[in-house]
């Protein structure tokens, strides 16, 4: 290399919603990043990235990247698209201070909505922005309820947290169920663990309608009808206890409402959970001795089986398999579902609300575009702030959504990377710097490490990181409280120490050791690596809550139960095959899980990815193609109670009859008709904790032209 050149390798993080959140390495030449890999030495990363993150350099360098603040100067909406003129910092500032003075003057804080969710998952560059800036200005909240909402609450409720196996325990699972979850494209690094352990003998079995990448490598794919997983695993339960294969000694020292569970699984006997579910009595039976004898099995889920309207107490049922069975607490064995638990970042450090006015009101992200129209009680919503999170494209009944933001009394700004779906309808955009620009800390919510990215390159452009723009927001709304004005290390500094001062997990781990290690461990105690080992748990019994009183105290059902989704037995079925007759009218399930090449919308504006990916397109089972007329290839029009969209049909086996499948993520603004498949999802909410509910969707499905 020569001489002249000043070369660094910058440590980094992925900051992308995904389990992994890999260790990456920038090599920066003469200021400009020229690669970007992988850590080598990561115990997950293991040093490769996946399809979408190995080319960031085309996504921080694209020629489409925001580079300067804009302000809308044609008409509002992806009509003005175009139509913008380039102003300065300050005055982007100064004009969206000056707009939120009179809106906080005559309607009050409650009437600014800020709305953000996972384009980055950074400690400083979401957590702390999400909080601080609003806490203090008294703004209204958003209740983070689009993606698992219902599956934490319902993890929570029954063990007591969020706490999961090293992905690398699978090594000494003799069974893995993988339910409703699909890793090979949504949390790659845990694949060449699972084949790992396949050859040391471990027999997989995927829970999944569709035959997913990770159900094509599975030694066995059991495909439920959607959303009646809940009646399979009460089914499972039924088995267990039926043939006395549950662990009933470790039942009665550590679990409550055992007995009662049994006479609940008692009414889901296989012969009826065959009927529900369209899974063979035989094949339930097998599964469950297989499940219940397995020394250890690991029950690993995610959030696609969670994404339904009865999706709380569906995984209330799953979560209750590993305890009744024996497998908690053993290593190989046990609950994967999320390891965010681990450390929650000290609320008072992170958003300081002790000093600030309560927060007025919370309003759903999934009913963004019914607030816009005036549902929420107390005042309209007259600003709306958007950052890391592209609403139009990934949010439910995204139709609504738009008329929403036509609102000429509403003024938005969106502070993004690119110009999105949302960033359409903005009346200021900002350019935000991507995860090579600023400096964050992550946590992992698929393993157990922290991760700190050093910035690696300066802003490109006028870019300005999340942070450094609600310090500048804060600045001239003459807010002067130092949390609010501190330097990006400084804000991470403090949120680390008063994390550790109440998490031993954090021993020892210091803003200094993660700037000098890159990625550090938490801090297991030899003994505590195993989740709830000790038989304890951080429940209000300190026991596994099988029947759950907190859940009754809010009106629910305290055990787990299935009841099909509203949206199903208000339409027209639960059982899709059985209706052969009007087969051309009835509408089929759809389910929108993730893409294989983007994350939720991220990369899909990204040339290459895009290419890889193919255009917008919905699978549906040969004999429903057949059905109405659709040929392999041909365009269609795939139409809900709220909105349709046109995407290209794949004739496909993958999807059993009654099924289709269109992948989210696909821009709007890239798709024909400016809809995606987000036009048709349904906003009704789940029935735990506010839940979203995408794959409760019924749909038809016509051939166009
Ligand atoms: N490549 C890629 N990776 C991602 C993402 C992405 O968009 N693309 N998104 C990230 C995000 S935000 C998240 S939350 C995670 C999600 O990670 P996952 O939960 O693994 O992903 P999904 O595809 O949403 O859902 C998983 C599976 O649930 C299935 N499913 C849907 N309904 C049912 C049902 O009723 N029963 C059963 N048994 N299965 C059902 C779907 O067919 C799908 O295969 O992935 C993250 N990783
Ligand atoms: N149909 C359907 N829709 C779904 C789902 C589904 O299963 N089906 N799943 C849902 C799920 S699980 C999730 S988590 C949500 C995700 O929904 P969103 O959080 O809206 O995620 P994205 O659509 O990826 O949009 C993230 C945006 O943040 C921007 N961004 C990235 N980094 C930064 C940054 O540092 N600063 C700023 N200001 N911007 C940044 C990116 O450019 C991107 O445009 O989508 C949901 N949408
Ligand atoms: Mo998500």
């Amino acid at each position: 290399m020569a001489a002249s050149h000043d070369t660094r390798l910058v440590r980094g993080a992925c900051p992308h919603d995904c389990p992994d959140t890999c260790a990456t390495v920038a090599e920066v030449r003469d200021g400009t990043a020229v690669r970007f890999y992988a850590e080598r030495d990561h115990p997950i990363t293991q040093g490769w990235l996946c399809a979408k993150v190995r080319p960031y350099l085309e996504r921080v360098y694209a020629p489409d990247r925001l580079l300067f603040p804009l302000r809308r100067v044609g008409p509002k909406g992806p009509g003005g698209a175009g139509r913008w003129e380039r102003i300065g910092w300050d005055e982007a500032i100064g004009e969206i201070a000056a707009r939120w003075k009179a809106i906080i003057a005559e309607h009050g804080a409650a009437a600014i909505l800020p709305y953000s969710y996972s384009g980055t998952l950074g400690l400083l560059q979401l957590g702390i922005v999400n909080a601080r800036l609003w806490n203090r200005m008294g703004a209204s909240g958003l209740d983070r309820a689009i993606c698992g909402a219902a599956a934490e609450r319902a993890v929570e409720a029954t063990l007591g947290a969020r706490w999961a196996p090293d992905p690398r325990d699978v090594l000494h699972s003799e069974l893995v169920l993988i339910w409703g979850h699909n890793p090979a494209s949504t949390g790659p690094h845990f694949m060449p663990l699972l084949r790992q352990a396949q050859k040391r003998g471990a027999h997989v079995v995927v829970i999944d309608p569709r035959r997913t990448l990770t159900a094509r490598s599975a030694d066995e794919h059991i495909r439920p009808r959607p959303a009646t997983d809940g009646a399979l695993a009460l089914g499972l339960l039924h088995v267990i206890f039926a043939e006395k294969l549950h662990a009933e000694a470790w039942l009665e020292a550590h679990s409550v409402g055992w007995r009662e569970l049994r006479e609940r699984a008692a009414e889901y006997p296989p012969e009826r959970v065959a009927d529900i579910t369209g899974v063979p009595a035989e094949a339930i039976v097998a599964l469950a001795r297989r499940y219940a004898t397995a020394r250890p099995a690991l029950l690993k889920t995610a959030d696609g089986v969670q994404r339904h309207g009865n999706g709380g107490q569906t995984i209330r049922a799953i979560a209750c398999l590993p305890a009744v069975a024996g497998h908690l607490g053993a290593r190989g064995g046990g609950l994967s579902y999320s390891t965010s638990g681990y450390v929650r970042w000290d609320a008072e450090a992170l958003g300081h609300a002790g000093e600030c006015p309560p927060t007025p009101r919370s309003i759903n992200m999934n009913r963004l575009g019914a607030a816009l129209a005036g549902e929420a009680s107390g005042p309209p919503i007259q600003s709306l702030f958007v950052f890391a999170a592209n609403p139009v494209a990934s949010a439910p009944n995204a139709g609504l959504i738009a008329r929403g933001l036509l609102r000429d009394d509403l003024f938005t700004v969106v502070h993004e990377q690119f110009m999105t779906d949302t960033a359409e309808y903005a009346d200021i955009v900002l350019p935000a710097t991507t995860q090579l620009e600023h400096a964050d800390l992550h946590k992992a919510y698929g393993h157990r490490n922290l991760q700190y990215n050093q910035p690696a390159i300066a802003p490109l452009g006028e870019a300005k990181s999340n942070w450094d723009v609600a310090r500048l927001l804060a600045a001239a709304m003459g807010y002067r409280e130092p949390w609010l004005h501190e330097s990006a290390e400084d804000a991470i500094r403090g949120v680390l120490d008063a994390t550790r001062a109440h998490n031993p997990l954090l021993s020892g781990i210091t803003l200094e050791r993660l700037q000098a290690e890159g990625t550090v461990p938490l801090s297991f105690a030899p003994g505590e690596e195993v989740p709830f080992a000790d038989g304890r748990f951080p429940t209000p019994s300190g026991k596994v809550e099988l029947r759950c009183d907190a859940l009754a105290a809010e009106g629910l059902d305290p055990l787990p139960e299935y009841t099909p989704p509203a949206e199903f037995a208000n339409g027209q079925r639960s059982k899709p095959e059985d209706e052969r007759a009007s087969k051309e009218q009835s509408a089929l399930i759809l389910i929108s899980g993730a893409s294989h090449h983007f994350v939720s919308s991220s990369f899909a504006n990204q040339p290459s990815l895009m290419a890889k990916e193919g255009v917008p397109f919905v699978e549906l089972n040969p004999a429903d193609a057949a059905a109405r007329g659709i040929a392999d290839g041909a365009t269609v029009c795939v139409a809900s109670e709220r909105g349709d969209c046109e995407l290209r049909a794949v004739l496909t086996d993958d999807v059993p009859p009654g099924v289709a499948v269109a992948p989210k993520g696909q821009w709007a603004s890239r798709s024909p008709g400016r809809r995606n498949v987000n036009w048709t999802t349904s906003d009704a909410l789940g029935d735990l904790a506010g839940q979203s509910t995408f794959h409760s969707n019924l749909v038809t499905i016509r051939p166009l032209g």
